[in-house]
């Protein structure tokens, strides 16, 4: 049976509503109707994977070596987790480096991935959009001497954008949309093979992976504006409508680190919006981070202690900032 070239699915024509679909006329295109529609009209709709938590198996014993991409927005406990379970040489990239503001050296993140996360290997960074240094993935297996690598990541790292850029075509599928990729699909690079994968997905995050208006907000295709506020007691910053930030100290200096198409509003006691959710309490040191997965983080400039209203906590993580503290 014949794969997708878009993502990978194996090719049907018997039933339209699973993954793979292409009318049987249309068998030679070789693209799926998804695809298609993805390509062509931009028509976004999010299907469920079950198949994914067998991606690290299959790597672990059949890869020798693999790329890990991630971006600056969705560094995470759990992306770290999934990337340290990697039994082979793996090489974690950086991915997205055209949202990462000016102000912030690739260095001090680099520094920071190794103290917060134990990233002891050398880091690497690429822009797949904007065509920045993706040629580092076949100089890397040049230096190791390795012919065959998967290029691994939680979905949206921008792992089949990369391809195509590497292609020097647009011939993989790429939407906001999670699991765009729903297969393997290995492709000839020059000397080198190199596998596209299904993305891992995402446990938490702040959106619902079917609302596509709030994943092409979060998707930020340009460089990220850090927001600084400052709360006085009692008032509260809102995102998008789903989690509200109450200042409960004197006095609190914060910066939003989210894409820039996010809403972001300043609201004072009066406002109830989102105080029917669940309130949980968080205290933070200068220069800590919270991580609102899914769409970036929270650097605290001072000493705070606030109020944190939203459906469900876990979406919540605490560090420590880049910034030295
Ligand atoms: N700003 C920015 N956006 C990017 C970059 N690379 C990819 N994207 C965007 O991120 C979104 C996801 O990209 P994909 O290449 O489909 O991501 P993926 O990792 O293949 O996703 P799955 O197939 O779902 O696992 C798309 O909207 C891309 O345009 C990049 O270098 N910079
Ligand atoms: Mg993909």
């Amino acid at each position: 049976m014949n794969k997708c070239r878009g993502c990978g699915a194996s090719l049907q024509w018997e039933n339209s509503q699973k993954i793979g679909y292409i009318p049987k006329e249309k068998i030679e295109n070789g693209i799926c109707e998804r695809c298609f529609r993805i390509v062509h009209y931009n028509d976004l709709k999010t299907i469920s994977l079950n198949n994914i938590k067998n991606i690290i198996d299959i790597v672990n014993e059949k890869g020798s070596v693999a790329f890990f991409l991630v971006d600056l927005l969705n560094i995470q406990k759990d992306v770290i987790k999934t990337y340290h379970s990697l039994k082979i040489p793996t090489f974690l990239i950086i991915s997205k480096c055209d949202i990462i503001p000016k102000f912030i050296s690739f260095s001090r993140i680099s520094t920071w991935l190794k103290e917060e996360y134990h990233i002891q290997e050398e880091v690497f960074f690429l822009s797949a959009l904007r065509n920045k240094n993706v040629k580092i993935i076949l100089r890397i297996l040049e230096r190791i001497g390795k012919k065959e690598a998967y290029i691994l990541g939680y979905t949206n790292s921008g792992k089949s954008t990369l391809f195509n850029q590497l292609l020097e075509m647009s011939l993989v599928t790429t939407s906001i949309v999670p699991n765009t990729t729903v297969d393997f699909i290995k492709h000839i690079i020059g000397d080198y093979t190199l596998i596209d994968t299904p993305g891992f997905p995402y446990q938490d995050v702040l959106y619902r992976s079917e609302d596509i208006s709030f994943l092409k907000k979060a998707n930020t295709k340009s460089y990220i504006n850090p927001i600084t506020y400052q709360l006085k007691k009692g008032a509260s910053l809102i995102l998008e409508n789903v989690i509200r930030i109450e200042n409960k100290s004197e006095v609190c200096n914060l910066t939003f680190y989210v894409s820039n198409q996010l809403s972001i509003k300043k609201v004072y006691e009066k406002n109830q919006n989102l105080k029917d959710k669940k309130e949980y309490f968080y205290t933070f040191s200068r220069n800590e981070d919270l991580v609102i997965k899914g769409v970036g983080f929270i650097t605290f400039k001072t000493e705070s202690k606030v109020s944190v209203f939203l459906e469900n906590e876990k979406v919540l993580e605490k560090r420590k900032s880049f910034f030295e503290g």
